[in-house]
């Protein structure tokens, strides 16, 4: 039975990572009445959800955590790449000091959320069939949300288990002496692949095309040298959001086409060791823009990781002479033992490109060469990113379409942040915004700042009502594109091209630059919030 005794909030916040974690800290402090609504039992969004076994950031500390000063001064990482479970402590600690537990109502799925014109709110149904209302919908679903599982014919009738990699049951599964098969090569696909290649009986990794991952270069972090650290923590997160990706610093001013090759590698040498993902973020201002210099990086990562590979034909296969795509237009993966871990007996390398699945049989992959035994297939296959999740809400705007209808010819949002037909809607981290360019928490506070700083405006200005003009959330969309069109990414079939699911329309989902967005965001809250119909 419906339980029609609900609340009426300012403003719900639906999901519990670091955006929507932001946005409740801002808008509590700010007076709203908020409430915080996540289908997982503890806050972390994704670390939530994607608890597989090797589960950790990329980003290294202490890039990858808020800037809220009574929240870093009192926490100590143990490593500088941390794993789930630590992330997991560490969103407890933020919702422990910041008081935010009250406000937060963890295990709740939102089914469906529509608007109501007349009175002016939104209705949330929930999976325990309450119903709650709001003034302000503020979606923070993160843009993997989504778990995308590709149409195997015969997993149906599979008799061993299987999970994808953002499902991955809470209570663990143990990989020691399995059969493991593992499908995908990308972030998520690297980390089980190293971990089940330490005690699995049999791992094949089921390769479509190969992940150019770079050293991560994890280490363990003491108390007192993070301590050290901290003294510098302030500049390195109001740094952060003056950079394009987010992180510490970005690219540098000079063409990789500009200097020598002896220069070149020699910057190219100092990123490699360094690790992290600063091969991708800190490299030459071409790299993602102009082919040659872009090859120059793809032919020096292929010879770093073939000199690490004995057999050719295995280095052909994870490193080719040729790239599968511009160097870093599929987001790199770091890496620890990785391309070690073929030399193993117990490791083997399926190339789907030329030996394609032909379906799943109660007890084997079938590929065109045969069958390979296992009793457990990991789906490591990504996600519907940006709109998956947000689609799976069940939004209904003003004039009854639905968002996935609204958003059947492709993508649209002004600002990334509010899509016409659904007023008084903003989504943190979603499509069109810096998201998945960006480094999680920098992007997570520079929206979560602007949108409280519009509620706020709303508020003080006695408006209660705000929609995305039609031709500004068009010329939104259209500056995304372009700026795409700038750059390499749309030569590869990523998430970011939304190039990854069959039937979504091909197109940059994310804006390629914090520091720019930013400003852009910035500008318009300068001049009164323009691009948003106010009443
Ligand atoms: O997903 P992906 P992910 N048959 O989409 C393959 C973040 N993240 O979960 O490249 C066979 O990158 C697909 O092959 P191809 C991070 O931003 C962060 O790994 O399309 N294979 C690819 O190899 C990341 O970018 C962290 O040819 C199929 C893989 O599955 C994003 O999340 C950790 C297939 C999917 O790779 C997503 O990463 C994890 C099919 N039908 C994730 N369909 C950290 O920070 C897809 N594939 C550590």
């Amino acid at each position: 039975m419906i339980n029609q005794a609900s609340r009426h909030y300012d403003a719900i916040i639906v999901g519990a990572g670091f955006s929507g974690i932001y946005l409740l800290h801002k808008l509590r402090d700010a007076g709203f009445n908020v409430l915080l609504v996540d289908a997982a039992s503890q806050p972390g969004g994704i670390w939530y959800w994607n608890c597989y076994p090797g589960a950790r950031v990329d980003s290294q500390v202490p890039l990858y955590e808020f800037s809220i000063d009574e929240v870093w001064k009192s926490w100590t990482w143990s490593e500088r790449f941390p794993g789930w479970e630590e992330l997991r402590a560490y969103f407890r600690h933020v919702c422990d000091t910041l008081d935010l537990w009250p406000m937060m109502r963890m295990g709740t799925r939102v089914k469906s959320a529509h608007f109501e014109k007349e009175a002016k709110r939104w209705r949330l149904h929930l999976d325990d069939d309450v119903i709650i209302s709001t003034q302000f919908l503020l979606p923070a679903l993160g843009f993997a949300s989504k778990p995308y599982l590709p149409d195997f014919p015969g997993l149906e009738d599979f008799k061993g288990q299987w999970f994808h990699t953002a499902r991955w049951p809470q209570e663990g599964i143990d990989l020691a002496d399995r059969r493991v098969a593992l499908i995908g090569t990308g972030a998520s696909g690297v980390q089980v692949a190293q971990e089940a290649a330490k005690s699995a009986k049999k791992l094949t990794l089921y390769q479509r095309t190969p992940i150019l991952a770079l050293p991560m270069r994890q280490e363990k972090l003491s108390k007192i040298n993070q301590e050290r650290e901290k003294q510098g923590y302030s500049a390195i997160f109001e740094k952060r959001r003056q950079t394009s990706g987010g992180f510490e610093c970005q690219s540098l001013e000079v063409s990789a086409l500009e200097v020598d090759k002896k220069e070149r590698d020699a910057h190219f040498e100092y990123l490699w060791q360094r690790g992290g993902l600063r091969f991708w973020y800190h490299n030459f201002a071409d790299l993602l823009s102009n082919r040659e210099a872009n090859r120059h990086a793809y032919n020096f990562w292929r010879d770093k990781v073939r000199a690490r590979i004995a057999d050719p034909d295995l280095a052909e296969r994870l490193a080719p002479a040729d790239p599968p795509h511009p160097f870093g237009t599929k987001r790199p993966s770091l890496e620890q033992g990785y391309y070690e871990i073929f030399a193993q007996d117990n490791v083997a390398l399926i190339d789907l490109r030329s030996t394609p699945i032909l379906r799943v049989k109660p007890h084997a992959i079938e590929t065109v060469d045969g069958e390979m035994e296992c009793d457990l297939i990991v789906f490591a296959t990504g996600f519907d990113a940006g709109r998956g999740g947000l689609s799976d809400m069940n939004i209904t705007g003003a004039n009854g379409l639905s968002l996935s209808q609204a958003w059947k010819d492709g993508l649209r949002a002004y600002l990334g942040m509010a899509v016409s037909g659904f007023p008084n809607m903003l989504f943190s981290y979603g499509p069109l915004s810096p998201s998945g360019f960006s480094n999680g928490p920098s992007s997570a506070e520079v929206q979560g700042d602007w949108i409280c700083d519009f509620l706020v405006w709303m508020r003080n200005n006695e408006q209660d009502l705000f929609e995305a003009d039609p031709a500004a959330e068009a010329g939104w969309t259209e500056i995304v594109a372009q700026a795409g069109e700038m750059t390499l990414f749309p030569e590869a079939d990523s998430w970011y091209m939304s190039a990854n699911i069959p039937d979504n329309k091909r197109q940059l989902i994310n804006f390629p630059s914090l520091s720019i967005y930013a400003a852009l965001c910035d500008d318009v809250a300068e001049k009164g919030y323009h691009g948003l119909a106010v009443e």
